[in-house]
């Protein structure tokens, strides 16, 4: 198979032996981005339409999950990183009830990336904690994803929380995950929601978010 093909396929087989070999071959001609973009994520996007058809079992997702991780790990150090520092804070968790952190992860790898600070709660993070952790941080925005249809619903009352505890115009919200969409969260979530709140469709339109935020 062609390199690109080859490495889609690992992602999907959830093959790591030789990983890291494709990997560096792949670097010569290309950038870190450009492979996670076009590459690891195609094969992703194949594992969720898999494991969604009923054609592929839960392990063999992880694993695949897991291959993932290890390559954007791996191509991590190549990208570029940005000379400015502290440029700004971004408080990013998984929401409650919520395990997927690829796509998190990817944004904060991102954002660090670009001279923000990230400080990355891990996955299952109640709204106490991330209210706790702007708070302690002095942060400039709140990311939160989700991957579940019901993470849907623990934002929406993410947001009521941070109504209620008086932080919704302290901080803006970034949030972000396959279940989302911009309507639902610029429309329907924003109508209920003092602070201002923006849908990012990918970890870029996470960045180009807390650039406005900073501006
Ligand atoms: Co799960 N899973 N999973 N899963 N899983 C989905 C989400 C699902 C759509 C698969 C399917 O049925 N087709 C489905 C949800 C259905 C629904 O809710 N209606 C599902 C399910 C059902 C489940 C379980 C319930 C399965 C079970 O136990 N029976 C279980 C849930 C456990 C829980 O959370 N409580 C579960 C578990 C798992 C694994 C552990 C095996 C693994 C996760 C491993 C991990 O993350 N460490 C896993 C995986 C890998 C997936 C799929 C296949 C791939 C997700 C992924 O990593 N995509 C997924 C199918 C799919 O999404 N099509 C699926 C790649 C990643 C880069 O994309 O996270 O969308 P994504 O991030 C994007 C953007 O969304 C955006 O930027 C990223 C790209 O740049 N983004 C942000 C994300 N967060 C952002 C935040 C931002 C900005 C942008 O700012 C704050």
């Amino acid at each position: 198979l062609p390199l690109g093909e080859r490495l889609q396929r690992r992602i999907i087989d959830g093959e790591t032996k030789g990983l890291e070999a494709d990997l560096d071959e792949a670097l010569e001609s290309r950038g870190a981005l450009d492979i996670i973009n076009t590459d690891l994520l195609t094969g992703m996007k194949v594992v969720g339409e898999l494991f969604g058809s009923g054609q592929m079992q839960l392990p063999f997702v992880l694993q695949s999950a897991q291959t993932m991780k290890l390559a954007v790990n791996h191509l991590e150090p190549h990208m570029d990183a940005s000379d400015e520092a502290g440029k700004g804070t971004l408080v990013l968790a998984t929401v409650k009830g919520d395990v997927h952190d690829i796509g998190k992860n990817l944004v904060d790898i991102i954002v660090s990336n670009n001279g923000y600070r990230v400080v990355n709660l891990g996955i299952k993070q109640p709204i106490s904690t991330i209210a706790s952790a702007a708070e302690e941080n002095h942060a400039d925005a709140i990311g939160m994803s989700g991957l579940l249809v019901k993470s849907t619903m623990v934002m929406k009352d993410n947001l009521a929380e941070l109504d209620r505890l008086g932080l919704a115009s302290k901080y803006p919200v970034i949030l972000g995950g396959a279940a989302l969409n911009r309507a639902f969260v610029e429309q329907d979530l924003q109508e209920q929601f003092s602070g201002q709140v923006r849908y990012a469709r990918d970890a870029f339109e996470g960045l180009a978010l807390m650039e406005a935020v900073m501006a």
